[in-house]
């Protein structure tokens, strides 16, 4: 009896996981700086009836907003952050998709993060699934002040001085290190050629020292002066 109801309880679960909208966001995984990279959100209605949803969708750092540019602002765990906002309608057993372009400012990963789309006929929210995609570097053969070997593999090579510690035994001591087994090697050999340096120096420090003790200059004395005796009268104690 009890596995019955169990079943029932699960046949209802995935009814309800099956009715539910589902929602999926998709871009390029990679794009160079300077362009403009395209979002897609696609909502699925898999009920029978139209339905209106409220779409937000927050927006990273460090872009420049291209198509909508109406943007809002909310204040976002401390952080002022923009979204776009959309209210439309699927309907039953539609998907529809909504896209927006925009262009980041820097290199490196941006991350996406969930879409909320809130179905307005009951509240319910449903949750798009992060995404992420890199801005990579315009090469032009130098690695520049805002490109590293992750950013802008063509114009810096790893192990190079660009801010990232390419940590691995390859032959090449990273500078951007503090530590690595190329390295440390290098500092090594550094060590074994200072401290016999400096012990040599120590030893003829000291041995000048000692030698500057032992030949003092000796105190001139002054030779003793005979004195002078007025001979005796030899009749004078007659
Ligand atoms: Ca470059
Ligand atoms: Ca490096």
């Amino acid at each position: 009896m009890k596995i019955t109801y169990l079943t029932l309880i699960l046949f209802l679960i995935s009814i309800t996981l099956v009715q539910g909208i589902q929602v999926v966001k998709e871009s390029p995984q990679e794009i160079r700086l300077n362009e403009i990279i395209e979002i897609e959100i696609h909502i699925s209605n898999p009920s029978n009836t139209e339905k209106e949803f409220t779409i937000e969708e927050v927006l990273p750092q460090n872009i420049e907003v291209i198509k909508p540019t109406k943007v809002f602002t909310k204040r976002n765990d401390g952080l002022t952050v923009n979204y776009y906002e959309w209210i439309t309608k699927v309907s039953p057993n539609k998907i529809k998709t909504i896209t927006y372009k925009i262009k980041p400012l820097s290199l490196g990963e941006y991350t996406l993060g969930s879409t909320q789309v809130i179905d307005n006929s009951n509240l319910e929210t449903s949750e798009s699934n992060q995404i992420t995609f890199n801005v990579n570097c315009i090469s032009n053969n130098i690695c520049d002040e805002n490109e590293n070997s992750i950013t802008c593999s063509e114009d810096c090579s790893a192990g190079s001085s660009d801010g990232i510690c390419d940590y691995k035994a390859d032959g090449i001591c990273d500078p951007d290190c503090e530590e690595e087994p190329d390295c440390k090697k290098s500092k090594i050999k550094v060590i074994y050629f200072i401290i016999p340096f400096i012990l040599i120096i120590l030893i003829i420090l000291l041995l000048w020292l000692f030698r500057k003790k032992d030949f003092k200059p000796i105190k001139k004395i002054n030779p003793v002066q005979p004195q002078k005796t007025t001979p005796k009268d030899p009749l004078s104690g007659i």
